[in-house]
């Protein structure tokens, strides 16, 4: 309990969080209401929505958090989606986040960029002036759309890349891998974006060695599939890459299924950078201090380690040098 406390008391940074994850199915059914649209959701009630949320796998999940998307709209929607999830931040003592949203889910439906950019972008702004929350956004491909549609959505977000810090790779791993979105990814460099990747969620070791080499990221999502590879563990620690892990994710997505406990004490021992995220807690059952209370509680955690894994994330994080020490 005390552990609890000191959790709670810590000024937390968050890496990996898709905002469309953070769409809570009260919000949901609200927005949906509000733009007419109730009949397009995956489910009739709020208890139904709520009992869907019971995954066999990565893609089981993806359908769900695609089909609920389908309440987000407007930009004022996108503002209030974002805002909400920055309430629950400041909950939660997180006072920098870098956020993760996937232009192609909303741009698919026809709802301009325009749109989703300026509403998260305008929540960003009011969060850090009422709630003293900095953050940034990063633009993710799905991969399971393909290179030349990453490629077109790049181009169309040049014109917004002043609300922009990074891009990501998200979506269905298995069956495509880093190495198809070499191009895309050198072309972000060149405008000077930030380059992370989900790589080694459900999809092997090898996808993390891509990630590395052919998409030159600084971060890697997730990337728990290192265990299975002594070699890459090396190179990870030799090169200080971060690994933005997410416990309670991993646990409804059944990676690791039976073992993830120790398979996260292992990552852990390993001395890898580690951060501790929420990546979709409306999904996965809770925010970030549900995430580390899962590690303190099954782990065993001390709080010395709380304190390491929680400067990593400041360390990892895109904020400037001078910034990141402070907290750390
Ligand atoms: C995601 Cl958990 C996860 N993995 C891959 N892509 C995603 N998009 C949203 N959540
Ligand atoms: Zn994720």
């Amino acid at each position: 309990a005390s552990l609890g406390r000191f959790l709670a008391c810590l000024p937390k940074a968050e890496l990996h969080l898709h905002i469309e994850g953070t769409l809570e199915p009260e919000l949901m059914f609200e927005l949906a209401q509000r733009n007419n649209v109730l009949h397009t959701l995956p489910c009739k009630t709020l208890d139904e929505m709520r009992a869907a949320y019971n995954f066999e796998d990565l893609q089981s999940f993806l359908d769900l958090y695609y089909a609920g998307c389908a309440a987000l709209i407007c930009e004022q929607d996108f503002y209030d989606l974002t805002m909400a999830y920055f309430q629950r931040a400041k909950a939660d003592n997180i006072v920098h986040t870098e956020i993760f949203f996937d232009p192609q889910t909303h741009t698919l439906r026809n709802i301009p960029l325009r749109q989703v950019i300026q509403g998260i972008a305008r929540a960003q702004k009011e969060a850090e002036q009422s709630l003293g929350i900095s953050s940034g956004l990063i633009m993710c491909f799905l991969r399971d759309q393909g290179p030349e549609k990453a490629l077109q959505t790049l181009t169309e977000a040049e014109e917004f890349l002043e609300y922009v810090v990074g891009v990501g790779l998200d979506s269905t791993e298995l069956g495509n891998p880093p190495s198809l979105f070499q191009g895309v990814f050198e072309r972000a460099e060149e405008l000077g974006l930030k380059r992370v990747a989900h790589a080694g969620e459900e999809g092997p070791a090898e996808y993390i060695w891509e990630a590395l080499e052919k998409l030159r990221v600084q971060r890697i999502d997730h990337g728990v599939k290192c265990l299975e590879d002594t070699k890459l563990i090396g190179h990870l620690k030799d090169i200080n890459m971060a690994l933005t892990v997410c416990p309670l994710s991993n646990l409804e997505l059944k990676i690791y299924t039976g073992q993830l406990e120790e398979r996260m004490i292992e990552l852990l021992g390993t001395g890898v950078l580690v951060t501790i995220n929420s990546d979709d807690p409306a999904y996965f059952g809770g925010y970030i201090n549900a995430n580390y209370l899962w590690l303190i509680q099954k782990l065993g955690l001390s709080s010395q380690q709380i304190a390491d894994l929680h400067a990593n994330s400041f360390k990892a994080s895109f904020l400037p040098e001078e910034t990141k020490t402070k907290h750390c």
